[in-house]
């Protein structure tokens, strides 16, 4: 069964939107095999954006995702990384396909609101951040 990493961030944690982005999730038909709350540190952060380290906007992204709670999931199903991109919608919410989490709940390009693997590879690293083999119920 595929995997993916998916991290509810702190815009929607403030916002009262955990359940309901969990929710669409699962209605899309995908597993939740672990699931924990967390503020994420300065390492983790710089860890898990690795890829965007030489980015402009690198340094905001860090001090915004470290700057409330998390919530980190791991969802598994068939297709599970593609699947769940497209219950997320485009990056920029004003992109974002209409009934997508980051249409309806995104404030903006940065705060937005949910984070999922880009690809089955990367999700086995970004879940390996997060969880333990044994924390993993699938
Ligand atoms: P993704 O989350 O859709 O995979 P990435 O390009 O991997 O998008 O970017 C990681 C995160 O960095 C985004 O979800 C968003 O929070 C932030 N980000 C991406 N592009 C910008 C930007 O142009 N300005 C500010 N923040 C950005
Ligand atoms: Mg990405």
């Amino acid at each position: 069964m595929e995997k993916s990493l998916v991290l509810i961030k702190p815009d929607a944690v403030e916002r009262n939107l955990i359940g309901k982005i969990i929710g669409r999730i699962e209605d899309s038909g995908m597993k939740l095999l672990a699931l924990r709350m967390l503020l994420m540190g300065r390492k983790l952060a710089e860890k898990h954006y690795a890829v965007h380290a030489d980015k402009p906007f690198f340094k905001g992204l860090v001090s915004y995702i470290t700057s409330g709670p998390i919530v980190a999931c791991v969802f598994g199903g068939e297709n599970a990384v593609e699947v769940i991109r497209g219950v997320m919608g485009a990056t920029d919410p004003a992109k974002a396909a209409p009934g997508t989490i980051r249409k309806a709940f995104a404030e903006n390009i940065e705060r937005n609101s949910v984070h999922g693997s880009d690809a089955p590879e990367t999700a086995k690293e970004e879940i390996a951040l997060f969880f333990s083999d044994k924390e993993i119920f699938g």
